[in-house]
């Protein structure tokens, strides 16, 4: 299947990255993680910077364990703000984080009524929070049934020669081709998948492809 002339929507996207075994079993939704609250740090963290640089971070947080809402609340700002500079923009993402966690409780009690409760009005209302964070936040950490797309989403529906206008035109897009295909993508999987674990997968494909150069080799072809 060619990827610039043969997909036409992003069922057939899907089918065509599952062929490449992109994907580990474990995580099985994609995103490394001891747990739903670390996944939210890592979320606002990988902001205008690489996941290699989160994943120094999260390595200083977790020898501080404070991977629990309760933790998180109580440390000191300084000590945070250097656990994560390896991340950048180190003083402004430790005060939103701290900022967010405090509203987390305020607002919802605890993180797993955040997780069942919050919506993407309430999270683009926080400072800091965009639309692809929110929705890494809901997808990822809440296990809603939000597609992320990134800058490698675009890209890669982009070379397959669609333009979008919006982040929701092309989320819009992503999410629309998987909704009308279910039954055919069960028969792909071989069993029901959730739509969540689903759009988990395929943002994680998206950038796997993304990141192992073959949408570069392709190009050369
Ligand atoms: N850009 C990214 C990532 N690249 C990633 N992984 C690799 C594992 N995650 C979880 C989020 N954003």
């Amino acid at each position: 299947m060619q990827l610039s002339n043969e997909i036409s929507n992003s069922y057939e996207l899907l089918e065509f990255l599952k062929k490449q075994n992109l994907l580990k079993e474990e995580p099985s939704y994609w995103w490394p993680s001891s747990s739903d609250f670390e996944i939210l740090i890592g979320a606002i963290l990988t902001q205008n910077t690489k996941w290699t640089n989160v994943e120094k971070s999260l390595e200083n947080l977790k020898r501080l364990n404070i991977f629990s809402l309760e933790n998180f609340l109580k440390i000191d700002l300084t000590l945070l703000t250097e656990a994560i500079a390896p991340s950048g923009f180190k003083n402004q993402k430790s005060q939103r984080l701290k900022l967010l966690a405090k509203n987390i409780l305020e607002e919802f009690g605890s993180f797993d009524n955040f997780c069942q409760r919050v919506n993407r009005e309430w999270l683009l209302e926080q400072k800091g929070i965009g639309f692809e964070t929110a929705d890494a936040i809901l997808c990822y950490a809440c296990h809603q049934e939000f597609m992320v797309v990134d800058k490698y989403t675009q890209k890669l529906v982009s070379y397959m020669g669609f333009e979008f206008e919006t982040y929701e035109d092309l989320q819009a897009w992503c999410e629309y081709g998987i909704n009308e295909n279910l039954d055919k993508i069960f028969e792909l999987y071989g069993y029901e998948i959730s739509l969540n674990k689903l759009y988990c997968r395929f943002h994680g494909k998206i950038i796997e492809f993304m990141k192992s150069n073959r949408l570069k080799a392709r190009v050369k072809e």
